[in-house]
């Protein structure tokens, strides 16, 4: 067996064999090598005639042009992909012998692609929508993959429903509106007579819809699958990637502008992040639970709208994936990368759920019609690291010329070559699942709870976070045109909790609260069972993301320092220092790129001009102090940015005449420093110290505020809304 011994560039120097210096010293080529004279004129009869028929070369040129798109993914089309390497912290040989899970020693290659579900390829990184977070693991045992999501559960249960739900969430089809969107009736009636979905519905209005960044977001395998050791024993495991940059989101209002401002947000920042060094890091988890424990559990292992809560069974972290490179040509690996949940090594094997098995049928299926033809496998980013020995043969586009006479199995004339692999091997081998019963389209009955884990996730979050997800009501139903698809919503929120379904009501013109779901029997739609999961609903905390302070600090956090000339020297480096020390990074914004001049002459390059960035692209404001104040004061791009980022609940900071500039902005109930005092104050994230004041302390404030991510105590009491 090839032992996979390397680190991430182990992949890098498989695709190697394949890349081409794009900008080579050379001249330009036909396809089949011949040097092109003109490559800018057509053949023509006369020189203000006709193209001849003749002209080869620009045919060429033409069609191959013409013939440059394949077809997006019908889900997942809009993506980023980053290279990097998989680390297993100890040997997991007692859960499973997958190859890359038993070798601390070892760095298994992965590629990872993070995207939106909804929108077309070209659409917004920023909308609400769930993340994907797939994963492909060149082990060598074979390509292992990973296709997971951003979040713990999925909207529907059966396979069988998945066109639907697609259908229903992707553009009306008389119209294709709206982009990139669940806020319209085609999607909320689908999803009111599904009250399967509930569950994850939730997430989607929850901010873990709008990520701050694919660095900072969980994923998860969603489905059950098992663990197989050595000896055959299986046990069930739910796999998590854990971000060590702690999970954060955005703000609704935020993510909508900046939609427009940078509609690449998310791939700038993960493409920037790598090429600046920042890798970002994923710890995996899993939750091991043995066969008789899931007999114990008040839900069906098998159900995808289903999470096993963290207290139930505790995440353990097992590995470290590091990204470490960017893709050298999107088209090649991050537009090709094929994923597909049957893609295992032996040791991790599938479970019954009846969404995971309608997957396993669904990628390669795709696979054919978007990459063209089954030798999609061939494809650089595709391949394995390891040998593919088989008697598939030819097809469109197959690259691998296989030598000899024999393409079957057995055979003499190969010498029996290649065989199976014997029973001593490393090889693939289905868990041996005891199965018995009648072949039948129903539906479990132990499916039938759709609400109790709703119930769970709502409980589980903090004020702020129920009044982000009734706000996100508020913007999606309102969206709605049809009456009776709003009051359905309502209704069926009301089987979650009461007060969640009167506070979404009280935004949408819907006054009665019933929690009547009868109107699901004109429907055939799946009723939930009447007799709730046997546990208290309860509260599970890993649900939350406002943990308050995580501990991560300003690392990779961008903060904009405003400034114009005359800007106070002291302050600024402190702040720049702390930033930069802790491992997080400053950009000089003005009101023209160039340079401005402090106090004391020093020279600062301007990154950004406000005309090019808005605030919505930063995690923290700095407002210069000095005599820029003044020029500051007058830039209405300047006040609007700290408008926003308070409004955003961002970290704020000035210093001596600076507290001026925030005083203007009144926001009552937020205290100030005295600008001529030495005091630093913190309040609601507003980080303010007096011209006297020591700066490095002011400065560590600021930084201890910015750890804290989002100030929410501003909505709370009302300062925003
Ligand atoms: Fe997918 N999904 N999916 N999905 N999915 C695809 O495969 C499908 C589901 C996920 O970056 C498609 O190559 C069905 C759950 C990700 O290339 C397609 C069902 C989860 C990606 C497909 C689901 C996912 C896809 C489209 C219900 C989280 C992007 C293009 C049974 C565990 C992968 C493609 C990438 C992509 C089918 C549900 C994750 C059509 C039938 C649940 C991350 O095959």
């Amino acid at each position: 067996m090839a032992e996979s011994n390397g680190t991430g560039s182990d992949k890098a120097r498989a695709l190697h064999g394949d890349a081409v210096d794009a900008t080579a010293d050379t001249h330009l080529t036909t396809n089949t090598g011949v040097a092109i004279g003109d490559n800018h004129n057509q053949l023509t009869a006369g020189d203000r005639g006709p193209t001849v028929m003749e002209d080869h070369v620009f045919r060429e040129k033409m069609t191959h042009f013409d013939h440059e798109r394949i077809p997006e993914r019908v889900v997942h089309p809009r993506g980023s992909g980053a290279h990097g390497f998989f680390q297993v912290y100890e040997p997991l040989t007692d859960l499973t012998c997958a190859a890359f899970l038993q070798d601390p020693s070892v760095k298994t290659p992965v590629f990872v692609r993070f995207s939106t579900v909804v929108g077309f390829r070209g659409s917004a990184d920023t909308v609400r929508d769930v993340r994907g977070f797939a994963t492909k693991f060149y082990t060598s045992d074979g390509n292992f993959d990973l296709v997971g999501n951003n979040m713990p559960v999925f909207f529907i249960q059966d396979a069988m429903k998945f066109p639907d739900l697609v259908h229903s969430i992707k553009p009306e089809p008389h119209n294709e509106m709206p982009q990139a969107s669940a806020a319209h009736d085609t999607f909320w009636d689908f999803a009111s007579l599904m009250p399967e979905s509930t569950h994850m519905l939730l997430w989607v209005l929850s901010d873990r819809a709008i990520p701050r960044s694919y660095r900072m977001m969980e994923g998860f395998g969603v489905h059950t699958f098992r663990f197989v050791n050595a000896e055959g024993r299986s046990r069930f495991v739910k796999f998590h990637w854990k971000p060590l940059l702690g999970t954060h989101s955005l703000v609704w209002d935020e993510a909508q502008k900046l939609a427009g401002a940078d509609p690449d947000f998310h791939r700038r920042d993960l493409w920037e992040a790598i090429e600046s060094g920042d890798f970002p890091e994923f710890e995996l988890g899993v939750q091991v639970i043995e066969e008789d424990q899931a007999d114990s559990f008040d839900f069906d292992l098998l159900d995808a709208t289903k999470i096993v809560p963290e207290e139930l069974v505790p995440v353990r972290r097992v590995g470290k994936m590091t990204l470490d490179r960017n893709p050298a040509n999107f088209f090649a690996e991050t537009e090709q990368v094929a994923f597909h949940p049957g893609h295992v090594v032996p040791g991790i094997d599938f479970t019954n759920d009846p969404l995971l098995q309608g997957r396993l049928f669904s990628y390669v299926d795709t696979q054919l019609i978007r990459l063209g033809g089954p030798n999609f496998n061939e494809i650089p980013i595709n391949r394995p690291l390891v040998d593919v020995h088989n008697n598939q043969r030819d097809g469109f586009m197959r690259q691998t010329v296989h030598e000899g006479r024999v393409s079957y199995e057995p055979s003499s004339l190969g010498g029996g070559c290649p065989m199976q692999a014997g029973g001593d091997m490393r090889a693939l081998r289905a868990f041996g699942e005891r199965m018995e019963g009648l072949k039948t389209r129903t539906r479990s009955e132990t499916f039938a709870d759709h609400f109790s884990q709703a119930t769970l996730f709502w409980n589980s979050q903090s004020e702020i976070e129920k009044q982000h997800i009734v706000g996100a009501l508020h913007f999606e139903l309102g969206k709605v045109e049809h009456m009776h698809v709003r009051q359905r919503v309502v209704d069926l929120l009301a089987n979650v909790d009461r007060d969640l379904a009167e506070r979404a009501a009280a935004g949408i013109g819907v006054t009665e609260v019933t929690g009547d779901l009868s109107y699901l029997d004109d429907y055939a739609s799946p009723k939930p069972n009447d007799v709730r999961g046997a546990a208290a609903p309860g509260v599970s905390r890993a649900l939350s993301m406002d943990q308050g302070d995580d501990g991560h600090g300003v690392r990779t956090r961008k903060v904009a320092l405003l400034a114009a000339d005359g800007f106070d020297e002291g302050s600024l480096q402190a702040v720049q220092e702390a930033i930069t020390s802790g491992g997080g990074k400053t950009m000089v914004i003005a009101k023209l790129l160039g340079s401005v001049t402090g106090g004391g002459g020093m020279s600062l390059d301007v990154d950004k001009s406000h005309v090019t960035t808005i605030g919505a692209e930063y995690d923290a404001v700095f407002v210069c102090g000095g005599s820029a104040v003044e020029h500051l004061q007058e830039q209405d791009e300047v006040m609007e940015f700290v408008r926003q980022a308070f409004k955003h609940c961002k970290p704020i900071a000035a210093a001596g005449s600076a507290v001026e500039l925030l005083q203007s902005i009144d926001r009552p109930g937020v205290e100030l420093a005295d600008g001529d005092g030495s005091d630093v104050t913190s309040s609601h994230g507003v980080v303010t110290a007096g011209s006297g004041a020591d700066m490095a302390a002011f400065a560590a404030a600021f930084v201890e505020a910015i750890g804290k991510h989002r100030h929410w105590s501003r909505e709370l009491v009302g300062m925003v809304g």
